[in-house]
């Protein structure tokens, strides 16, 4: 067994838990907040069995956009943008997944 942890962006997090839900995967959701941006995403905490890890990675996939969003001031110097009252843009997302290994799983 695995557990899935993804970090999606929030405009995607219905339709990522649903459909998750939907293909019968079983779903956790954290409200979350990205180091860097400091803004809202969704973690999601999904335990699946090993051969379904690539069937849960491939919905989180299609339905986790990219996006460009914009960092300003003092984001934009940390990252070592000088002109920082000029915007800046990085590219979020789709999902940024981890998969682990679960030693133990029970429900009691
Ligand atoms: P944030 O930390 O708010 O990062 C948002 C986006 O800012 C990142 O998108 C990336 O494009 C950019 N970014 C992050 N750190 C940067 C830096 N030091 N310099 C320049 N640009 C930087 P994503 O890579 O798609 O990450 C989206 C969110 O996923 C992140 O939000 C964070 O919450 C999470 N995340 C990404 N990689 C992670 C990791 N290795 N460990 C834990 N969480 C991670």
């Amino acid at each position: 067994m695995k557990i899935i942890l993804a970090i999606v962006h929030n405009d995607d997090n219905v339709l990522v838990s649903s459909s998750l839900m939907k293909a019968g995967f079983q779903v956790t959701k954290i409200a979350t907040t990205g180091g860097f941006l400091m803004s809202g995403n969704t973690t999601f905490i999904t335990g699946v069995e090993d051969d379904q890890v690539d069937t849960a990675i491939g919905i989180i996939e299609k339905y986790s956009k990219k996006r460009k969003q914009a960092i300003v001031s003092d984001i934009a110097l940390a990252a070592g943008n000088m002109s920082s009252n000029i915007p800046a843009e990085v590219l979020v997302g789709g999902g940024t997944i981890f998969v682990l290994n679960v030693e133990r799983f029970e429900r009691v």
